[in-house]
């Protein structure tokens, strides 16, 4: 009698034990991040070239008429969120034109874009460099920044932001403002100077001007003030979406500037920014070239590879930047429709530069890699080379035509390295002499 309780309660013991090994297994599984290339296990990516038919198509018009669509949609419904249209009333107010900025060399302006007809409307702030010596209009990179136009040159000229901004004291951020501090405290990662005098124009904005970056910052940003405006709901999209919609409110301006050659503007973005540029430039193709700085998860890198940043991990941390059903592949990604090399193949026929930092492994240098490299046979539609390499290329050494790839020495950032080969490919592309 007595062994057979101690005999049950033992078993009891035991399964308790044996489903909370269980439980806490497939949360550690799910949560962990795995920086062992040899743990990798093997994943299926979808063919970008495939029907859902389950025909292929063989031509660039069957890609464009047919699969882009398609492919664009499925990112929207799964990944993104649907992405609204240009509002009817926009309108723009130069506030103010330097023409000898930066020691002469550059004309300086500030426009504020409205987004409706109403001049207290919900708006963006943009700052536009253009080299001086330009006898016509200009080529121009364009990208979101992080902390406010202020932080990208010390240039005292430039309008201090006055929206909310990520407080950090040590660049000058203070009770969610920004402070006289907090200008140039970016500068690394814009070299104003080296842009113009090679001869390109650079249009930057904050991105917080179209939502603040935190999961509440949606309430205060373009998904609830514009709601009825685009008719979209805040939950039909997420905060990445409405950073990318304003990427193309910059092109909007752009297009109407006659010192800006609209036809060759190159949209970059780096980090959660590169994603906003990526998912921009996949539905706004005015943009002639992407650049996409170590976007990582949620942009260049593919999702179903095992290595660094989760889908989980993204859904978790930053729960607002992404649409919800994105939210339903935690630890799933295998039933995702689609991967980053898609998202990718989008930019085709434009020419594509996908970079990654060598101590950046949380956004998976080798995913980025392959996923440009699966990106190609869209391409290959076009009659456009790809990277023309198999293996990834060892760090500082650019590869590829009309999709380039590099790993730079160094951690997560963009540096002026990777600038010199945007801009050096952007020469090539746009038949320019600079050397
Ligand atoms: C990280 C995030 C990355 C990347 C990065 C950044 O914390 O996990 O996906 O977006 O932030 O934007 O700097």
């Amino acid at each position: 009698m007595h062994m057979k309780r101690s005999c049950s309660l033992l078993s009891t013991l035991c399964l308790i034990i044996l489903l909370s090994t269980i439980l806490t297994t497939q949360t550690a599984a799910q949560d962990s991040v795995n920086y062992d290339e040899s743990k990798v296990p093997p994943y299926t990516l979808p063919d970008p070239l495939q029907l859902s038919n389950g025909k292929r198509i063989t031509t660039a018009e069957q890609w464009t008429q047919q699969q882009r669509p398609a492919m664009l949609k499925l990112f929207a419904d799964n990944v993104y969120g649907r992405m609204p249209g240009k509002p009817q009333h926009m309108h723009f107010t130069v506030n103010s034109i330097d023409s000898s900025a930066l020691a002469g060399k550059a004309i300086r302006k500030q426009v504020t874009i409205f987004f409706t007809q109403e001049s207290s409307s919900p708006s963006m702030e943009l700052l536009l460099y253009l080299p001086r010596s330009a006898k016509g209009a200009v080529p121009v990179f364009t990208g979101l920044n992080f902390d406010g136009n202020q932080t990208v040159s010390n240039d005292t000229g430039i309008h201090l932001s006055t929206r909310w901004i990520a407080d950090d004291p040590e660049k000058g951020v203070v009770n969610n403002r920004a402070t006289e501090a907090s200008r140039g405290t970016s500068a690394s990662r814009w070299p104003v100077e080296e842009i113009i005098s090679r001869g390109y124009g650079l249009a930057t904005a904050y991105y917080g001007d179209l939502e603040p970056d935190h999961p509440e910052g949606w309430k205060t940003g373009i998904r609830t003030t514009l709601q009825s405006e685009l008719n979209i709901k805040p939950e039909e999209w997420g905060a990445i979406g409405a950073w990318a919609w304003g990427l193309s409110r910059i092109m909007d301006y752009l297009e109407t500037d006659p010192s800006v050659n609209a036809k060759e503007v190159v949209i970059t973005g780096h980090s959660r920014l590169g994603k906003a540029a990526l998912w921009c430039a996949a539905n706004d193709t005015r943009f002639a070239m992407v650049v996409s700085n170590n976007s990582g998860e949620g942009g260049a890198a593919l999702s179903k590879r095992w290595f660094g940043e989760t889908i989980e991990r993204i859904n978790t941390v930053f729960p607002h930047w992404f649409c919800p059903k994105y939210k339903t592949y935690n630890g799933k990604a295998n039933l995702l429709p689609v991967d980053q090399h898609i998202l990718l193949a989008l930019m085709a026929p434009r020419p594509l530069y996908v970079a990654s930092a060598s101590e950046d492994q949380w956004a998976d240098p080798k995913g980025e890699f392959l996923s440009a490299k699966n990106a190609e046979p869209v391409y290959v539609l076009f009659g456009k080379k790809g990277l023309g390499v198999n293996e990834m290329p060892s760090v500082d050494h650019p590869v590829g035509e009309t999709i380039r790839y590099h790993i730079r020495t160094g951690k997560h950032d963009i540096t002026l390295y990777d600038w010199q080969q945007y801009m050096n490919f952007a020469d090539t592309q746009f038949n320019r002499t600079y050397k």
